[in-house]
């Protein structure tokens, strides 16, 4: 684990240049034990705004529920983990204490429902092409050092579908 977390540290330094050309989708995929994460993204933030929004693919081929229960980023002031819901034909997010991953299950973070990482105070703005480091902790014990790579809405865990309320909260991220 040390020796994983450094050399992330020393990739990380070679700059944006070097991450892009390093950095497939196929390449996101990172495993620690039962978690998998499959895709790590984050949208583009909207000019002017203060918080982001990052969304994960995770995995868990355990037979053992797990949860993330914190996340951070260099890249802003703090992450709160987030859901978002339809209350009153109002979308709302609130913060929540972790984020569940039942054994066996695969959940698919989105924009416009559901849960996602929330980049609050962000310290520039996530351009498409970007890449967003994100250290994600798990009530297992575990943490992942992902890079959340920042693309278009309709490409965001796996994308296209047309979803209802698409462009109503395009605001709020
Ligand atoms: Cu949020």
């Amino acid at each position: 684990m040390m020796t994983h977390l450094m050399s992330t540290r020393r990739w990380l330094a070679c700059g944006a240049a070097a991450l892009m050309m390093a950095t497939s989708p196929a390449a996101m995929a990172q495993r620690a034990g039962d978690i998998e994460v499959a895709q790590a993204q984050a949208l583009p933030s909207i000019p002017g705004a203060r918080n982001g929004g990052g969304f994960l693919t995770i995995v868990n081929h355990g037979k053992a529920d797990d949860k993330i229960v914190a996340a951070s980023s260099a890249v802003c002031g703090h992450v709160e983990l987030h859901t978002m819901s339809m209350e009153n034909n109002i979308m709302r997010m609130r913060e929540v204490g972790d984020i569940p991953l039942p054994a066996g299950k695969t959940l698919r973070m989105q924009p416009g429902s559901g849960y996602h990482l929330m980049l609050m105070d962000l310290k520039e703005p996530l351009k498409i092409g970007a890449t967003v480091p994100v250290t994600v902790k798990f009530a297992g014990g575990g943490q992942m050092e992902l890079q959340l790579k920042v693309e278009p809405r309709d490409k965001i865990a796996g994308g296209g579908a047309a979803m209802p309320g698409k462009g109503m909260q395009g605001g709020m991220h």
